[in-house]
């Protein structure tokens, strides 16, 4: 069966001493009061050989927030995913929403990262999601389903190391948060969507978290969704209290 995931995204916040405080605090925390899902922290590229060693694996996976489209070579401040999984990182997002925009990443550049994360052993989170005007037009089904073409090239066994994360845009740092029936709605949809590509069984095990202002006051309401399996943290991962907040409503 699937897993109950939380996962935060730290993004650009933290310089190496907090991020290492940070992790360090969360690791006591949840050392102390056991959790009651998956969870994973994704940290900026230099606190990863930091961040690996201190948290117990066992209860604190670590990701990264992107990836190379390349094996390696000349491709100045880029860093592969070989050297990501040195770390001793288990995970990557992909597709964040952040990185489509500002740093333009097509469906096929995702499609190259997610191949690259799953060559060693890096479990892809794969962001999807659409913005306002899509959400307004009401296209956001078209626009997710779009989206997963990057992953929908990948054999069952690959598909099944995936995470995937719904995102909508316009929640993302806005305050704003897709209502519990919105999210249920658009989760269940994604997984329809995987169960016409790999079946109702790999559909099944496939966790879908939602992202997007989801903080410790709407947990709770937001994970009760049968298709909603957990939570891609921004704001909230970023001071321990917070975060548990968000894993207790597990
Ligand atoms: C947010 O909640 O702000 C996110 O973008 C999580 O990835």
């Amino acid at each position: 069966m699937r897993k109950n995931i939380v996962a935060g995204n730290w993004k650009m916040n933290k310089n190496l001493q907090e991020g290492i405080a940070l992790a360090k605090e969360l690791n006591e925390v949840l050392t102390a009061d056991k959790p009651n899902c998956d969870v994973i922290i994704c940290t900026p590229f230099i606190h990863l050989a930091s961040v690996t060693p201190i948290v117990d694996k066992n209860i604190i996976g670590v990701g990264a927030e992107n990836c190379a489209d390349k094996v390696s070579g000349a491709y100045t401040g880029e860093v592969s995913a070989e050297m990501v999984a040195s770390t001793g990182a288990q995970y990557v997002i992909l597709g964040h929403s952040e990185r489509r925009a500002y740093y333009h990443e097509t469906v096929e550049i995702l499609e190259e990262k997610v191949k690259l994360a799953l060559a060693n052993n890096l479990k892809p989170i794969f962001c999807i999601g659409e913005v306002l005007e899509e959400r307004e037009a009401n296209k956001q089904n078209e626009v997710v389903e779009a989206q997963l073409a990057s992953v929908f090239s990948l054999s069952a066994e690959d598909f099944g190391k995936v995470i995937l994360a719904y995102e909508p845009v316009w929640a993302i740092g806005t305050g704003k948060t897709a209502t519990p029936e919105q999210a249920q709605e658009i989760h269940a949809h994604i997984r329809s969507l995987v169960a016409a590509k790999y079946g109702q069984e790999v559909a099944e095990n496939t966790s879908i978290l939602y992202g997007g202002s989801c903080k410790p006051s709407n947990a709770k309401e937001l994970f009760a969704n049968p298709d909603v399996d957990g939570g891609l943290i921004g704001g909230a991962a970023l001071k321990a209290a917070d975060f548990k907040g968000i894993i207790d409503a597990f």
